[in-house]
C-alpha cells in the first residue's frame, strides 16, 4: 500500500511540473525552430546552386595504418607542411625494365606469393615514383601516399602517360588510345614514357605507405571497389627489390618496382591477383624507401577517422563550419592472417573509439554527444586548437549519431539541438576526411565542398 502511495505522489508532481513549464518550453522550442529556419533560409541564399537533397557525408572512410611504436622509436618526425611532392619531368621507360617486369609478374597468374604485405620508411633523401605500366582495367584509380599519417594524392590513371604504338608513330596519351577504359593501357606499346613525382623534405625513418583507390568503374561488376583502399598493407601491392637498374638511371641511384592489383574477391567476382594492373618504379639517390614486411607476429593499428565540422548557430548567416571541429575514429589493433603464405585479412583486437576536439571557432557553450557518450559542457572559444582526446562508444561512422546542444546567444535558457542533417535539411554538421582543413574564422566553406546538380 505504501508503495502505491509513493507512486501516486511522484506522478502528481510530474504532471504539475510539466504544466508549469509548458509555456516556457513551447516558447523555447519556437525560438529554436525560428533560428533553424533562419539558418536554412540563409544557407540556401548563400549556396543557391547547392541542393539540400544530398548526403552531407564527404568522407571516404579510408583506413589509416600505423606501425607498432616499438618499430617506430627514435624517429625525428617531420612537419607535414614541409613535405613536398613535385613533378619530376618525363621518364622514358626502358623496355628492358618492362621485359623484366612482365617475366616476373606473369599476366593473369596469381603472383601474390612474390611478397608479403609491406610498410615503408622514408630514406632521408628525395625519391621519385613513376608509373611504368598500365594493364587492362575497367577501373579508374588514384595513387595515394600516406606519409606520417598525412595523405597525399600522387597520381591518377593515365595522367601524363604516353605511348608510341610503333617505331614510326608519334607519342600519344594513353587516354587517347581508345574510348573504352579497358583498352587505355600500355600493354602492347612500343615505347612508354610518363611523368615522375618526386617527394622532398621527408626525414629519414618516417613511416609511409602507398595505396590505390578506385574512383570510377566502367563495368558495374566492379562497382564494389569504389572508394576502396588497396594498399601495400592489405596485400594489394608487391614490392620487387630485385629489379635491375635501368641504363637511364644513374649508378648511384637505387631502384625498386611496385606492382598493384585493382580487384579483390567479392561475391562471385574473383581477382586474378596478377598484381600488374598498374606498375610503378621508385628511384632515389642513394636509396629508395625501405620496405618492412608485415608478419604474423606484428600488430598494426588501423584507424578510420571522420572529421565533423559543426556550425553552432551563433549567427545564422555564417557557414565557416569551424565552430566545433571534432575527429571521431574507430580504432583497433590488427594482426595479419596468412593462409598458405598469402595475406587473408586481419585479426582485430582492442577495438575502441576515440574523439579529438581539434578546433573551436565559436563563442557559445556547448555539450557534444558522440554515440552514447555525452561530453561535459565546454566553453566556446574563438580560434583555439585544444586537441582534447576522449574515449567514446556507440558511434556509428555511417549513421553519424553525433549531436551538439548549443546555448543560444540571446536566450541563455535555450539550447539549439544540432544534429547530423538528413538529406533535404540545411546542414549544421558535415562529415569530411581528416585531411580536410577547417576554414578561417567567418570564411564560409566553398560551395565546391557540396554536391551541385548539373
Ligand atoms: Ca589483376
Ligand atoms: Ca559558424
Ligand atoms: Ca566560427
Amino acid at each position: 500500500m505504501k508503495v502505491k502511495m509513493k507512486k501516486m505522489v511522484v506522478m502528481l508532481t510530474t504532471v504539475f511540473m510539466v504544466a508549469c513549464q509548458s509555456t516556457d518550453l513551447f516558447d523555447e522550442q519556437a525560438k529554436e525552430r525560428d533560428t533553424k529556419a533562419q539558418y536554412a533560409e540563409n544557407f540556401s541564399k548563400s549556396y543557391p546552386d547547392v541542393t539540400l537533397n544530398q548526403n552531407w557525408d564527404y568522407s571516404n572512410k579510408n583506413e589509416a595504418y600505423s606501425l607498432p611504436s616499438n618499430i617506430n622509436r627514435s624517429v625525428t618526425r617531420g612537419s607535414a607542411t614541409d613535405y613536398q611532392l613535385i613533378t619530376a619531368g618525363e621518364y622514358e621507360v626502358e623496355n628492358s625494365t618492362l621485359t623484366w617486369m612482365k617475366g616476373k609478374l606473369k599476366d593473369g597468374q596469381d603472383n601474390r606469393k612474390l611478397g608479403k604485405p609491406f610498410y615503408m620508411k622514408a630514406p632521408g633523401n628525395s625519391f621519385t615514383i613513376v608509373p611504368i605500366f598500365q594493364g587492362q582495367a575497367s577501373s579508374i584509380w588514384e595513387l595515394h601516399a600516406v606519409i606520417d599519417g598525412v595523405d597525399f594524392k600522387v597520381w591518377e590513371k593515365g595522367q601524363d602517360v604516353w605511348v608510341k604504338k610503333n617505331e614510326n608513330s608519334d607519342w600519344q596519351t594513353v587516354s587517347s588510345l581508345s574510348n573504352t577504359e579497358l583498352n587505355k593501357n600500355t600493354q602492347n606499346a612500343y615505347k612508354v614514357k610518363a611523368n615522375g613525382y618526386t617527394f622532398n623534405n621527408i626525414p629519414a625513418g618516417v613511416e609511409m605507405y602507398f595505396y590505390l583507390t578506385v574512383t570510377n568503374v566502367t563495368n558495374s561488376k566492379y562497382n564494389y571497389t569504389i572508394n576502396s583502399q588497396m594498399s601495400s598493407l592489405n596485400g594489394m601491392m608487391l614490392a620487387l627489390n630485385d629489379c635491375p637498374r635501368p641504363a637511364n638511371i644513374p649508378e648511384d641511384y637505387e631502384v625498386m618496382v611496385i606492382g598493384c592489383e585493382d580487384v579483390y574477391d567479392y561475391g562471385s567476382v574473383k581477382s586474378d591477383n596478377d598484381m600488374n594492373d598498374v606498375v610503378f618504379m621508385v628511384y632515389g639517390k642513394p636509396e629508395v624507401p625501405s620496405t618492412i614486411e608485415i608478419t604474423e607476429d606484428m600488430t598494426i593499428e588501423r584507424r578510420v577517422t571522420l572529421r565533423y565540422m559543426i556550425e553552432d548557430l551563433g549567427s545564422t548567416d555564417d557557414f565557416d563550419f569551424n565552430d566545433i571541429v571534432v575527429d571521431v575514429a574507430d580504432v583497433c589493433n590488427s594482426s595479419p592472417v596468412f593462409i598458405d603464405g598469402i595475406f587473408n585479412g586481419w585479426n582485430d583486437s582492442d577495438k575502441h573509439q576515440e574523439a579529438i576536439i581539434r578546433h573551436l571557432g565559436g563563442v557559445l557553450p556547448f555539450k557534444l554527444t558522440i554515440g552514447n557518450t555525452e561530453l561535459e559542457e565546454h566553453e566556446g572559444v574563438l580560434g583555439s586548437n585544444p586537441d582534447e582526446k576522449y574515449e567514446v562508444n556507440g558511434w556509428n561512422k555511417n549513421k553519424h549519431n553525433i549531436s551538439v546542444m548549443v546555448k543560444q546567444s540571446k536566450n541563455s535558457t535555450v539550447y539549439n539541438n544540432v544534429q547530423f542533417p538528413k538529406a533535404g535539411e540545411a546542414p549544421m554538421i558535415i562529415a569530411v576526411n581528416p585531411s580536410q582543413n577547417w576554414m578561417e574564422e567567418r570564411v564560409s566553406v566553398p560551395s565546391s565542398w557540396f554536391y551541385i546538380p548539373e
